[in-house]
């Protein structure tokens, strides 16, 4: 009998305990490393977990986050994952510390950590993502397209089984980080804490004013108070459209049901196309930092 299920000769089996040391070390890292952007690698973070995720297609249940296959060009390439180096190397100092934990677990963890550290809902995760080779990167064109409306919203969601009310949850983590003209073109962020979690994202969306920014840059949207926040045309599309305004009306009056509700969906998002061993009652949750 080993203790950790581990033995002189076979591999090592890492239990929830390691797992939540790995948390900590990235919740450290974030605590340790404010000298970028706003103050916090959190936002970008939180960008890594979904890009590696959003390329699912429950049709052929490829992509996914299961393989982390951003780590190769073309897919690292792709524009839409546009200065997510930073993300992926941020992470691999902790990958270094737990060489056991795969790049495409770490990833998804990472993203879990950032939204609890920057104060969102718990994110119950579970590990067994397995990291794959350079043949399984998906094809270009499966994350959105900033520049599009409810159609394409609905198109790329759908495509990886969410509807409407979860695809609305969802877009509420643009509380968090901020557009860069060297990454997407577009600029700004969507509100004044994006270093929190909250609500806001969806607050401003229904109570603001927003017109087009005039610039040189891709259209995007401008608060008529400031005219230093930014929408894009993808979130204005939530407003516009009938079975996505329901929605935004109720995150923007109820940050409780906001946060239950995206912690689900942020859940389901991370785990699509995994085949987990661990059942979904044993997710892991983990304890935030003071
Ligand atoms: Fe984003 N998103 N996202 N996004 N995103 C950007 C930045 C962040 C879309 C476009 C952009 C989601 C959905 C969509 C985050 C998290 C999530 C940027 C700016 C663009 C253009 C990138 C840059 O210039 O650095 C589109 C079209 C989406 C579909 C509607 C998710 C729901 C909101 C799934 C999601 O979780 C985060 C966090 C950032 C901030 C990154 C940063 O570096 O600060």
């Amino acid at each position: 009998f080993y203790l950790n299920g581990s033995s002189p000769k076979g591999p090592f089996v890492p239990t929830q305990a390691d797992y939540q040391k790995v948390y900590e070390a990235v919740a450290q890292r974030l605590a340790n490393e404010t000298d970028y952007d706003d103050g916090s690698y959190g936002p970008v973070l939180v960008r890594l977990a979904w890009h590696a995720s959003g390329t699912y297609d429950k049709e052929t249940g490829t992509g996914g986050s299961n393989g982390a296959t951003m780590r190769f060009a073309p897919e690292s390439d792709h524009g839409a994952n546009a200065g997510l180096k930073a993300a992926r190397d941020f992470l691999e100092p902790i990958k270094a510390q737990f060489p056991w934990i795969s790049h495409s677990d770490l990833w998804t963890l990472g993203g879990a950590c950032a939204i609890q550290e920057l104060g969102g809902p718990t994110i119950p995760w579970r590990p067994g993502r397995q990291d794959k080779e350079l043949a399984a990167c998906t094809p270009d064109g499966r994350l959105p397209d900033a520049t599009q409306g409810p159609r394409h919203i609905r198109d790329i969601f759908g495509r990886m089984g969410f509807d409407d009310r979860e695809m609305v949850a969802l877009c509420g983590a643009h509380a968090l980080g901020r557009c860069h003209t060297d990454r997407s073109g577009f600029d700004g962020p969507w509100n004044f804490s994006p270093t929190v979690f909250s609500n806001e994202f969806f607050r401003l969306l229904v109570e603001e004013k927003w017109s087009h920014k005039k610039w040189n840059g891709p259209t995007q949207f401008t608060d008529k108070t400031t005219s230093t926040l930014m929408m894009l045309p993808t979130d204005m599309a939530l407003v516009k459209d009938k079975g996505f305004k329901p929605h935004v009306d109720r995150y923007a009056k109820d940050s409780d049901v906001f946060f239950k509700e995206f912690s689900d969906v942020f859940v389901k998002l991370l785990e699509l196309g995994v085949p987990f061993q661990v059942k979904p009652e044993d997710r892991f949750v983990f304890k935030a930092s003071e």
